[in-house]
């Protein structure tokens, strides 16, 4: 979507003050619309993130708003509590409209809303050095600590089954069926790969609905991306994109952040012989992650974190190779095969993790029962 008239009278709607010096779209995320504006302000300059949020992968927006505002009300709180300097730089802060609402609504009924921009801060698409692995961790780690002690059950269920590997498979199962868009005689590896896993894949969402996991607060889109680090001192500052904050296993969270903090390529590479699970970046992001969250983890959630990585990363193969063969109707793409190429970086990965899984397991224990 392009920065028009109907995006500058959206704008115009939030309660934001001086003159709008510019306005230009922002392609990083796969399901909203992202607009950065700059204004000013007497002499300074104000960046604020404007977002169209896609009304078919969320078709309750509003639940979504009112999930966010409830927690980053107690985060925001917690951080002033705690006496946290930045608090800006910490917590994503909503913009009200001139009315009073966290929100506002286009002609065609779009809701789109408004968060004061964090400026100073750099974001990674692939790591390569342990210390920023180790803060990585620490800053999920940090968001779970910070919210656990939020009701979960407070929380609308904004994407129904969004961690459900059952139902998940049963949606690959059914775009297979359907082939709509033609496209199954090419990916018959991928779909052999995912079903010989189909079984293991069930542990996290099993163990969630037996109890033996405890329902908590998930953030759902740990990927890296979604952690801001500072510009000035590398510090991992704020977790951002809390569309899909919903409750869950806080192993739904250290696995994406495995799936993409350990990966040695992006995640829709095209050259697989770049894709690898780096061993010691995992231990990094396991180290910082436990550090903050050793407080509340069960035993059951520390002995599965390493899996969490890899159930995490099967998921989005299932998730990826799903819309690649309904048509790529879900995920924003750039190319016809840009689904598949997600799929099979997915799938490249859990075959290194497994070459290296013994590993895995023993560094995981070594971090947790020293
Ligand atoms: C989507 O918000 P964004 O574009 O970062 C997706 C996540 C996936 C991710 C994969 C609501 O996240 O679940 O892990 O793509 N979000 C939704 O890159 O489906
Ligand atoms: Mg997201």
């Amino acid at each position: 979507m392009e920065a028009n008239k109907e995006v500058l009278e959206i704008i115009g709607q939030f309660a934001i003050e001086g003159k709008l010096l510019g306005i230009k779209s922002n392609t990083e995320g796969h399901i909203n619309s992202t607009f950065i504006s700059t204004f000013q302000e007497g002499t300074s300059l104000r960046k604020y993130t404007h977002q169209l949020v896609n009304g078919v992968v969320f078709p309750h927006p509003e639940q979504v708003m009112e999930n966010i505002q409830a927690i980053t009300g107690h985060i925001q709180l917690k951080l002033r509590q705690q006496g946290a300097d930045q608090i800006d730089k910490r917590c994503l802060q909503l913009i009200p409209t001139k009315t009073g609402n966290f929100f506002t609504k286009d002609s065609e009924g779009r809701l789109w809303r408004t968060y004061r921009y964090i400026d100073g801060v750099k974001t990674f698409s692939v790591l390569s050095d342990a210390m920023d692995a180790y803060l990585l961790g620490g800053a999920i780690g940090t968001f779970a600590l910070q919210l656990s002690d939020f009701d979960g059950r407070k929380l609308h269920v904004t994407i129904p089954d969004f961690h459900d590997m059952h139902v998940r498979y049963e949606q690959l199962d059914a775009a297979i069926e359907r082939d709509n868009a033609k496209r199954l005689a090419s990916v018959l590896d991928e779909i052999g790969f995912l079903r010989e896993n189909r079984s293991r894949g069930m542990l996290l969402i099993d163990e969630l609905k037996n109890g033996k996991l405890p329902l908590r607060v998930t953030h759902n889109d740990t990927k890296m991306n979604n952690v801001l680090f500072s510009e000035q001192n590398g510090e991992a500052l704020c977790v951002i994109d809390l569309d899909t904050v919903m409750s869950g296993t806080c192993l739904f969270d250290t696995g994406d952040m495995i799936r993409t903090g350990t990966c040695t390529a992006k995640e829709d590479e095209t050259n697989l012989s770049k894709v690898h699970f780096n061993l010691s970046l995992f231990q990094s992001l396991v180290q910082g992650y436990y550090e903050k969250a050793k407080t509340f983890l069960t035993p059951a959630e520390t002995n599965l974190i390493a899996e969490s990585g890899r159930n995490i990363t099967q998921i989005m193969a299932v998730r990826f190779l799903t819309d690649y063969l309904n048509g790529d109707i879900y995920y924003h793409i750039d190319r016809p095969s840009h689904n598949l190429d997600r799929t099979r970086t997915q799938i490249a990965l859990i075959k290194d993790m497994d070459r290296q899984w013994e590993d895995v397991q023993k560094s995981l224990h070594r971090i947790v029962s020293p």
